[in-house]
């Protein structure tokens, strides 16, 4: 039986009056996203249409989950909002924390004890609270969540970028900070802006070396890093029928890199496939009592134009395997181009490393295809020339790959490393030898995200994202420009070889398996449960509430850092070895922006002091400018805060005394994260005016006192020369944000009110 299946069931009975409701509002055949959307709102069912990319909604999400990294700052938030138990079922995972170094069984026993006090944390918070718990090994938590939670036509929240993952059961599955978690888990609506709509018409069938990983890189290639932002992104036609569950998932896990809300795809045969062989014929028996409300009406499919805001069509049959990277994930090369683009721009063509997991590419089907290509390469007599490492999405796959001889597949080439089923090295939890000497060089992997530093802290790893199938194929060769398609290789006896295209299992043909999948579930009455943690603890601090506004306007701040180009949540708030402090607000706010680039002078992590033209580290700047009871700015370019839900990025500057992050424009995620933290996140009404701001300037806020929905904000910016610029702020607060801003965090309104 499926965990929650009565909240299932409760969902699907409020379908068919909600879409009969939002047909008659809207006055037209719907979407699957809008389906979804108007069935959880969190007033009912609805009589007026949202206009979208305009109009704030609260929703009703039927779920919450979040990871090891984040939910520690999440439920330290959420054991201030004064509950008992969370109001909708939510599970907690721990995946991020554990390092990759000599392979699963010596790694997740390190993870353990170095992580015990995180964990032990985590699963009394979560057995006190009625959260479930999925304990370090268990897995990733989007493959988890795929295997066990999620459902077609259920709307979700999770700390976590990727939870858009979900989107291949169908979902409506939206990355938040912890902040937003803890609304839902208290019982409260959940805001978001209604997003427009991306439809996305897949025509043909894949074929070779082509796999779902290329529809979402060859999307990131024409979409670009931002281009997503604030859409729901729609798959559909005979292309999107034909793909595996798990291989939507793949296409939605990476809509986080395009910026879009989420992705989605409507409920079809190889959802049903996935349910069943997940032990789910429950969800898939009621999903098919209402299966015509768990796909867009067949008008908007056959009409695309008249019903999304943008469209793209891709042809599955003329698709090609592409790499994208290095340092962004939208610079998309098909593997054709790869010699030409690389040898001119001077990207290493020896690969040393080839990753094949993360939660976006670690499933049965995905492991099968790889191990296709490694059991070709043996059979034919090739050695690899790069090694291999493999983190399998959770226990279920990894016993099941086990028991089915993958593993084993694998482990024919000497140097295959097999991590714990963890996020390992796509977030920096790795332990690359030799990556300490900062080599230039080129890895590739099957992560979603390949942002500079991130896989092995070394600037000049350049990274690029591909299909298993194909980090399989660059592992054998060695080279970055390897055309599986075209190219040949030397095997043992010195002939020209070429290797055969992959094939795989969809599902495991005899089922899955597993001894145990790591869940831990929570206490029946968690209320003598105790939650301790030590005030002596450099992992975990309580959380101290931030000043509310006092009332008057900002004057006489001082630019902590004008961040130049890429400005990415990695670059505000590093993982890899610094989510050791994700639950220790003080500790982790020493990697305050030390990624950003400073527009003066070009460096990373060194700006100068104001106060007496010192020059240090971003960190230690800011708080000398706090405890010398001076406000700080930042100062962004475009897209900043893209990539992660980590708040931490907009906690830290918060704790250390910047108000205000002014950009030319905001990830999604990140910009709620600022006014959830009370913090002023605006925008430059002339972009230009970025152009204005310089090193030694003060800020002066002139019309605060006024902060209103809909009207721009005034800033004098004024220069060592006398001189004075006044520049205008856009803003995206609502009421209920610029009470946010005036309490000094969302929290501390929830607080409010429970007294
Ligand atoms: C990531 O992929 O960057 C992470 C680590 O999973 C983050 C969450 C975090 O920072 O903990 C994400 O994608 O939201
Ligand atoms: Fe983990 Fe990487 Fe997925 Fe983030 S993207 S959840 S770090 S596997």
């Amino acid at each position: 039986m499926a965990f929650d299946i009565n909240m299932i069931k409760r969902v699907y009975k409020k379908y068919p009056k909600a879409v009969e409701a939002a047909r008659k509002a809207t006055g037209k055949p719907l979407t699957l996203s809008e389906k979804i959307l108007y069935t959880h709102l969190w007033n009912g069912n609805t009589t007026k249409l949202f206009k979208r990319g305009e109009d704030y909604v609260d929703f009703a999400p039927d779920r919450v989950a979040m990871q090891d990294a984040t939910a520690q700052m999440a439920l330290l938030q959420f054991m201030q909002a004064g509950k008992s138990k969370v109001a909708v079922p939510s599970t907690a995972h721990a995946d991020h924390l554990i390092q990759a170094k000599f392979g699963a069984s010596k790694d997740l026993q390190e993870g353990i004890n170095q992580n015990n006090e995180v964990f032990n944390f985590l699963s009394s918070v979560c057995n006190k609270y009625g959260i479930g718990f999925w304990k370090p090994g268990a897995g990733i938590i989007h493959q988890v969540v795929l295997e066990n939670y999620a459902f077609p036509g259920g709307m979700m929240i999770g700390t976590d970028s990727h939870t858009v993952n979900a989107g291949g059961l169908g979902m409506i599955a939206i990355g938040v900070g912890g902040a937003d978690a803890v609304d839902v888990m208290a019982g409260m609506p959940w805001e978001l802006k209604f997003p427009k709509l991306i439809g996305v018409i897949l025509t043909g069938n894949l074929n070779g070396w082509t796999a779902p990983k290329d529809v979402i890189l060859k999307v990131a290639g024409i979409v670009s890093a931002k281009g997503g932002t604030g859409s729901i992104v729609e798959y559909f036609g005979e292309g999107a029928i034909s793909l595996s569950a798990t291989g939507k998932g793949t296409i939605c896990n990476m809509g986080a890199e395009i910026g879009a809300t989420t992705s989605t795809f409507g409920y079809d045969k190889s959802i049903e496939r996935y349910l069943r062989s997940t032990g789910r014929n429950d969800v898939a028996d009621a999903a098919n009592e209402i299966k015509e409300h768990l796909t867009g009406d067949a008008e908007v499919y056959a009409n695309p134009d008249k019903y999304f805001d943008q469209v793209i069509e891709i042809n599955l049959d003329e698709l090609t395997p592409h790499l994208n990277g290095p340092f962004t994930p939208d610079l998309a090369t098909p593997v054709s181009e790869m010699n030409e683009k690389a040898t001119k721009n001077g990207w290493p063509l020896d690969v040393e490393w080839a990753l094949i997991g993360s939660c976006t590419n670690s499933s049965y089907e995905d492991l099968t295809r790889a191990a296709s290509i490694v059991e070709d390469a043996v059979n034919k007599g090739i050695e690899p020339k790069a090694k291999l490492g493999i983190n399998p999405g959770s226990e279920q796959v990894r016993y099941t790959a086990e028991r089915d001889g993958l593993i084993d597949t694998f482990n024919k080439f000497e140097s295959t490393k097999i991590f714990t089923n963890a996020c390992g090295p796509c977030i920096g939890q790795w332990d690359r030898e030799g990556s300490e000497k900062e080599e230039k060089n080129s890895i590739v992997h099957s992560f979603n995200r390949n942002f500079a530093k991130r896989a092995d802290g070394n600037p000049n790893t350049h990274a690029f994202v591909a299909s298993p199938e194909m980090v399989a194929a660059v592992a054998i060769s060695g080279r970055l420009d390897f055309n599986p398609i075209t190219d040949t290789l030397t095997n043992e006896n010195g002939d020209q070889v070429k290797l055969a295209d992959p094939t795989g299992y969809e599902l495991p043909p005899n089922g899955f398996d597993v001894e145990d999948n790591g869940y831990q579930a929570p206490a029946e009455d968690g209320s003598n449960v105790e939650v301790v943690v030590s005030p002596e603890s450099n992992r975990l601090q309580l959380l101290t509430p931030f000043n509310p506004w006092d009332g008057e306007n900002i004057t006489g701040a001082k630019l902590l850092i004008k961040a130049e180009g890429k400005c990415t949540t990695d670059h505000i708030s590093m993982a890899g070895p610094w989510l050791r402090y994700r639950g220790h607000l003080d500790n982790i706010s020493n990697n305050c922006l030390i990624g950003a680039v400073n527009a003066f002078g070009g460096k990373t992590n060194s700006v100068v002091s104001q106060i007496d033209g010192t020059t240090d580290e971003v960190p230690n700047i800011a708080r000398q400018y706090k405890d010398a009871g001076i406000t700080s700015i930042v100062v962004g370019d475009h897209n900043y805060g893209e990539g992660s839900s980590r708040e931490h990025a907009a906690m830290e500057p918060r704790h250390l005394g910047v108000m205000a992050v002014i950009v030319k424009s905001f990830a999604r995620i990140h910009e709620t994260n600022l006014k959830k933290q009370g913090m002023l996140g605006l925008t430059f009404v002339n972009e230009s005016d970025y152009d204005l701001i310089k090193e030694d300037d003060t800020f002066n806020f002139t019309d605060l006192n006024s902060f209103e929905d809909g009207k721009q904000l005034t800033l004098e910016i004024v220069h060592t020369n006398g001189l004075t610029d006044t520049i205008l702020l856009n803003h995206t607060y609502n009421e209920t944000q610029i009470d946010w801003f005036k309490a000094g965090s969302a929290l501390n309104l929830i607080r409010e009110e429970n007294n």
